[in-house]
Formats: structure tokens, C-alpha cells, sequence
């Protein structure tokens, strides 16, 4: 590194202090923190991505969100060349940038990382760091502290995309490491055309009005409303109805969103009596997150909730069947056995993985965050995950879609419109549709939309796929959330000593009792998860594992 180069990073850092007393964590999704606090960690952000971008010679992404946080947080998470997460070889490395206590320190971690790393910070190796950002108030000066990292390191480019949700930001960084056109525009186009494909492809009998297909959706206040008003605009064949924009004065994940409704299980604000028996869904605070729900009735402000869980076990019986349809116009000579399996994590409801295992289905858990479920989905040629909360999404492999382009091309030479070449026209629409870069709550909506319509299945039909078992999940708040440590995908406690023998004796208690607890990535709290074969159970369960948080971590 040329003196120059030490210069600059020295005066911009001087720039930005760290707060005192204040430590951060690279956790499940980037780093998270009010608001007020993040601009060092923004700018640091700056400068990770910039230095990933020369080191793996790719586009990087830099995206400013906190997501289901309320609205004083904010927070910065990377997207690596393949528009997935962060590699997590590099957050220790992001940690220890975060919390450098001077300039002196930032520049000394940075020229070691680069000497370990093999990056030549010369000012010739070019960077490019595509930029996002949610809503959120403090968004726009937290952009100006990642401008600023960035171009701190000479020979980068920062390019402001604007405001967008978080998986837009994914699949435009994605999109340009392809070499494919990335700009808003070109990322709605592929969801409708695809979403047109798809519909275009509903058996004629299964064919509904638009009007009388409306879904209500509620857009937490956030950047995912206002997007998803452009996308509507493009689509045929479904008619939404977006709430919660955040231009009626509602405040971001305040009593609306996937966040809420999934965890509070209660109707979001502006949902009520004229909206009994709809088709509602709702988005996170950055739209990478979808849940669906109906307003069952007047008398109780509960709803009935359609979750993560729901939507993979949806999206796994429907492929299952495309390519059942697929293999029966396949010849021995001309095999392709997908490997299929599903991902999910400790919060799945125990009735889903039942179901999925029921289907015939691989079932494997991870530990909680995008980028524990995304990592094993890809082992697949046919992956998908999904959070009980909403977050997931349907990988493909490559060698699959290889095959099952020529497939179809052959299918359409032998006998144009028959089942299994429609079968393979619709795996190939769904490869499009789903964002293959990171849950998306768009592509996720319109899948959800266009199967609903080819199975011809109301969302009543849809949630009765199986009954999920009572749960409950609660948030204590700690002093230090590091205290607690797990192990097994989350599903046992190692520290502090003693707890997972007492949750355990709390938990056989219960006729189909299951709890655990884990540390939030995103908020300084300890999560609780109880299930049990009643409500009653799985609220008392929830309750006496909360109890025994507060009475180990005092
Ligand atoms: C983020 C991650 C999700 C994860 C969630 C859990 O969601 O992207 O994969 O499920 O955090 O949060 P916690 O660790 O606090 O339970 P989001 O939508 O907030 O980015």
C-alpha cells in the first residue's frame, strides 16, 4: 500500500469515530445497531466491500437496512459476487473493522488482512460496489458513510442504485457478475414475464378473473409497498391491493409486517372486519421476507397465518409434481434424477417436517440466518429453504437447468403442449421467477400466486396441507445475549451450563413438547421457541423456558 493510500485512509476514518462503548457483531444478517451509532460501521462496511470487490474481482453489494428492526435501527450487510451473503470466512475480519479503536488501528488490520488475503490495494485494481438502502430516516447519511469507505480505497467505484428492497440489491449484483442487464427495471421484467409464463400455463378449467383473485397485502411501512405498487403495474392475471405504503403516516414495523403478524400472530393495523376470509399477505421492512394470513373473524383479533413453513411445503408439492409429470415422458436413456431436498431451521413448525418427510422429501436443518440455509440448499440440484418466518427461496443447480432446457426443446420437437413438456416449461419459468440470489417476498408472492391458480386451491386449501402444532415465541431481553451459546442447528444450549437439562425437564411436561432457545443475531435479546399439542401448552412452555433465561443469565 502506496503512502498516498495510507493518507487517504487515514483522514476519512478520522471522520468516523467509533462510539464509545458500543461493540458489534457481523450477526445473522450484517451488522445491526441503533442508528445513531452506525456511521463508523457503515463507513468500515465501505471499505470490506471495496476490498472484497478487488479480491474476488466481482461486482460487490453494500445494502443499508435493519429489515424487521424498528425504525430507529439500522444496519449494513454485504452481498458477495453470487449476490448471496457475505462469505463468512471474511466476518471475523468485518468484526475486528468494526470495533478498530482509532485510525492508526483501521489502517494497520486493513494492510494485514490485505497481505494475508493477496489484495493489492495499488489504486489499478478497479472495485465496484453496487449501493441500496431501505426507507428508514437515517439511511441517507449512513449512504454517504459507505460512499465514503468506499472510495477510500483508491480505485473504487461506489454506484448509488437508490432505494431498494434488500433482495433487489441481491439480484442486481448478481445480475452484472452474469453479465445480464441489472437495472430496477430489468429485475421486474424477469418476475412478470416469468410470472406470465407461469400463468399462461394454468389449465383452462383453473383460469379466475382478476377481480375476483384480489390480494391484500400490507407493505409494513416500508420500501417493499412502494416497490411492489411498480411491480403490480406489470402484472396480468392478479390484482393486488397494497396497505401499509408508508405514505398514509403509518411508522415502518410498527404494528404491521412478516415480522409482526408471524411472530404477535394478530391482524396487522389497517386489516379488520371487511378484510374476513381474504387473501392477505405481508412484507417485512426490506421485502425479503413473506407471509400470508386470513382474518377469520370479527370476534378475536387473531388470524390464521400462513408462514414460511407453509409456503416451502406449497412450493415442494408443486415441484414434486412438475417433475413427476416431467419423468414420465422421460426414456431410460435420457435420465435425470434431481436431487431435491428442503432446508429448514429449528423454528419449523414439527407438523411441516412431518409433511415433508411425508412427501418423501430430504429434510435438513441449519442453524438460524439466510446464509446457514442458502449454504446447504445449494448442495441440490433442486434446494429449497425457508425460515418459518418467511425469509427462503429455491435454488437450482446449473447442470439441471442444462439438461432441462434441452429436455423441453426435445419435448416440444415430439409433441408440442403435452404434459411433461408443460411441466418442464413451468420448472423453467419458476428457475426465473424465484430470486436465486436470497429470499424475496416478490418472487416468493408470485409463485405462491401462480401455483394457487394451476392447483385451482383457495388459501384455505393451502393451510389445511397439514395443522400446525400450537407454538409460541417470546424475546427476553439480557444483558449480554452472548451468554448463551448452542449447538445442533440451535436445538441444544451448551452454555450456560445447566439450562438445556432444566428446559428439557420443563419440556416433558408437555404431550408433544419441544422448546429452545437461542441469542438474537439481529436484536440484544434471547429468542424462545415452544411448541406443544396445545396453545395453552406452547404458551405455558414458552413462558417457563423464559423464566429459566432470566434465572440463568441474571
Ligand atoms: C434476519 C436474517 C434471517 C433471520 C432473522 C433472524 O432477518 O436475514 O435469516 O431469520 O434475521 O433474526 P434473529 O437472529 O434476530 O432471530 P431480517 O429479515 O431481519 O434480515
Amino acid at each position: 500500500m502506496d503512502e498516498e493510500q495510507k493518507s487517504i485512509l487515514l483522514k476519512t476514518s478520522s471522520r468516523f469515530p467509533i462510539p464509545p462503548g458500543v461493540k458489534f457483531s457481523y450477526g445473522t444478517a450484517g451488522f445491526r445497531a441503533d442508528a445513531l451509532v452506525l456511521e463508523s460501521t457503515v463507513y468500515r462496511a465501505g471499505i470490506l466491500a471495496a476490498l472484497r470487490s478487488i479480491k474476488t474481482r466481482s461486482v460487490i453489494g453494500l445494502m443499508i437496512t435493519a429489515s424487521h428492526n424498528k425504525i430507529s435501527d439500522n444496519g449494513v450487510k454485504i452481498a458477495d459476487p453470487s449476490g448471496g451473503m457475505l462469505t463468512q470466512a471474511w466476518e471475523p475480519f468485518a468484526d475486528a473493522l468494526a470495533n478498530a479503536t482509532d485510525s492508526d488501528c483501521l489502517l494497520q488490520l486493513i494492510i494485514e488482512f490485505a497481505k494475508e488475503e493477496s489484495i493489492l490495494i495499488d489504486g489499478h485494481c478497479r472495485a465496484e460496489v453496487l449501493l441500496g438502502r431501505d426507507t428508514r430516516p437515517s439511511g441517507e447519511s449512513l449512504l454517504e458513510a459507505a460512499k465514503q469507505g468506499i472510495n477510500s480505497i483508491v480505485g473504487s467505484a461506489a454506484i448509488d442504485m437508490g432505494i431498494l428492497t434488500t433482495p433487489q440489491l441481491h439480484w442486481m449484483v448478481r445480475a452484472r457478475n452474469k453479465g445480464m442487464k441489472a437495472s430496477e427495471r430489468d429485475y421486474f421484467e424477469q418476475l412478470s414475464s416469468s410470472f406470465r409464463c407461469l400463468m399462461n400455463l394454468v389449465p383452462g378449467e383453473c383460469k379466475v378473473k382478476g377481480t375476483d383473485y384480489k390480494l391484500v397485502v400490507d407493505g409494513a411501512n416500508g420500501v417493499g409497498g412502494e416497490k411492489l405498487e411498480c411491480l403490480m403495474n406489470m402484472l396480468d392475471g392478479l390484482v393486488i391491493e397494497v396497505r401499509n405504503t408508508g405514505k398514509g403516516g403509518g411508522i415502518l414495523n410498527e404494528g404491521v409486517g412478516a415480522d409482526y403478524v408471524q411472530k404477535e400472530k394478530v391482524v396487522p393495523q389497517e386489516f379488520g372486519s371487511n378484510d374476513i376470509g381474504m387473501r392477505c399477505a405481508s412484507l417485512d421492512g426490506d421485502a425479503d421476507r413473506l407471509v400470508y394470513f386470513i382474518v377469520p373473524s370479527v370476534s378475536s383479533n387473531n388470524i390464521m397465518l400462513v408462514d414460511g413453513d407453509k409456503m416451502l411445503s406449497l412450493f415442494a408439492l408443486f415441484i414434486k409434481e412438475q417433475l413427476s409429470i416431467l419423468y414420465k415422458g422421460v426414456d431410460e436413456n435420457n435420465p435425470y434424477q434431481a436431487r431435491f431436498g428442503v432446508v429448514q431451521t429449528a423454528y419449523a413448525n414439527g407438523a411441516s417436517t412431518d409433511f415433508l418427510k411425508e412427501l418423501g422429501l430430504e429434510v435438513v436443518l441449519t442453524p438460524t440466518g439466510v446464509k446457514f440455509l442458502h449454504e446447504k440448499a445449494v448442495e441440490y440440484d433442486i434446494g429449497i429453504y425457508f425460515e418459518a418466518n418467511g425469509h427462503g427461496t429455491i435454488l437450482f443447480s446449473d447442470s439441471f437447468l442444462c439438461w432441462l432446457e434441452k429436455r423441453q426443446n426435445e419435448l416440444s420437437s415430439m409433441s408440442e403442449g403435452s404434459e411433461p413438456q408443460k411441466a418442464a416449461l413451468r420448472l423453467l419459468a419458476v428457475s426465473k421467477l424465484v430470486n436465486q440470489a436470497v429470499g424475496d417476498a416478490f418472487s416468493g408472492l408470485l409463485l405462491a400466486e401462480a401455483i394457487l391458480q394451476t392447483l385451482s386451491w383457495s388459501i384455505n386449501q393451502w393451510s389445511e396441507l397439514y395443522q400446525d402444532l400450537p407454538s409460541r415465541q417470546l424475546k427476553v431481553k439480557v444483558m449480554d445475549r452472548t451468554a448463551v451459546v448452542t449447538a445442533n442447528a440451535e436445538t441444544v444450549v451448551v452454555k450456560p451450563p445447566g439450562i438445556q437439562e432444566a428446559i428439557n425437564a420443563e419440556t416433558v411436561k408437555y404431550p408433544r413438547g419441544r422448546s429452545f432457545i437461542r441469542p438474537s443475531g439481529t436484536e440484544d435479546v434471547i429468542r424462545v421457541y415452544a411448541e406443544a399439542s396445545t396453545q395453552e401448552g406452547a404458551d405455558s412452555l414458552a413462558h417457563s423456558v423464559g423464566k429459566l433465561v432470566e434465572q440463568f443469565l441474571e
